[in-house]
């Protein structure tokens, strides 16, 4: 039975374009120059997501309002639904945080009443918008929102952008949610769990071939402030754009702010479960640990095949 994925939040804020990106295979370029229309109603979708499949429900932000009021809708679109994803962006957040905050407890009240087993993911869009120096503390800012939305979500709020050098950031959004229900994507996280955990300050992830974030984990201990910054460099990386400080061969050192981040990508070339590359990188300065950590992960993942 194909999982219900309801996307809920106020107009504009981005629900129907992260749907064309993500399910759709939209430009985000594109998207950013040219809006799509606002959406009327419910627009009801199906897609298929690796091995799952997938009924989306994009809503009006219009009739948000009265979706949140009227209990006959509320059925209609809350029931049966395996996650709830509400959108807000930046714009709402700065001039109406008091009114964002009270929409999500209404939204997790509705769930608690229509169906407890749905899970509510809260997304922060459009992040080009904010401040770099906002951005680069994206500890401060989570700390801030949850501080005023008062609900436990540890791992429940995502910072997205479709702006190019962000773009990562909507493909690891989608994955960490959808991988909640996905077997195939679950258990690739589980193996890059057990790689990473042993080392310190590192992440790493996987890659399809359309360059988009399949699955992604990372120490404890890894500064979550230089996550977005190495999605823009990987997102460099693969348009063989020339910002990269030095390069020194097989991994690249990047200096990001006062922090250097050692980083390397190993094709994995397993096109028929559309795994194209693995990246791991590391704010420790030993390239052992960086080739180490990768070694590590295609012995979990048992893939004998890879070039050192
Ligand atoms: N700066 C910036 N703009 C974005 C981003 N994502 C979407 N937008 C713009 O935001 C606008 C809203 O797009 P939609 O996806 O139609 O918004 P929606 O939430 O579906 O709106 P309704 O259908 O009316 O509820 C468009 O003009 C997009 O170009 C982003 O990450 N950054
Ligand atoms: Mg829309």
């Amino acid at each position: 039975m194909a999982r219900k994925l309801l996307l809920l939040g106020r107009a504009g804020v981005g629900k129907s374009t992260l749907k064309r990106i993500i399910f759709e295979g939209g430009d985000p370029n594109e998207l950013l120059v040219h809006s799509l229309e606002p959406t009327r109603g419910i627009e009801t979708s199906n897609y298929s997501w690796l091995d799952l499949e997938l009924s989306v429900f994009d809503t009006s932000g219009q009739e948000l309002d009265s979706l949140l009021k009227e209990e006959s809708e509320q059925i209609i679109a809350f029931g049966n639904a395996a996650a709830v994803i509400y959108i807000f962006d930046y714009d709402n957040w700065q001039s109406n945080s008091q009114e964002i905050a009270d929409e999500i407890k209404e939204v997790h009240n509705i769930i608690k009443r229509i169906n407890k087993e749905t899970k509510l993911m809260i997304i922060f869009h459009k992040i080009d918008l904010i401040p770099k120096a906002i951005r680069n503390n994206v500890k401060i800012l989570t700390y801030q929102i949850q501080s005023i939305i008062n609900l436990p979500m540890e791992h429940l709020l995502y910072f997205t952008s479709i702006d190019e050098e962000f773009v990562y950031s909507i493909h690891n959004a989608f994955s960490e949610i959808l991988s909640k229900f996905s077997d195939k994507t679950f258990s690739l996280k589980k193996s890059l769990d057990v790689s990473v955990r042993d080392f310190s300050k590192s992440i790493c992830y996987i890659t399809d071939y359309n360059n988009g974030i399949i699955v992604q984990s990372k120490s404890n201990d890894f500064d979550i402030n230089l996550i977005y910054e190495s999605y823009r460099i990987f997102y460099h990386l693969t348009q063989k754009k020339k910002t990269i400080d030095l390069n020194d061969g097989e991994t690249h050192l990047i200096n990001v702010d006062d922090k250097i981040l050692r980083m390397l990508m190993v094709p994995l070339d397993i096109p028929n479960i559309n795994l194209k590359s693995l990246v791991v990188a590391t704010e420790s300065f030993e390239e052992g640990v960086l080739y180490k950590l990768m070694k590590k992960i295609l012995e979990n993942l048992k893939i004998n095949k890879y070039k050192t």
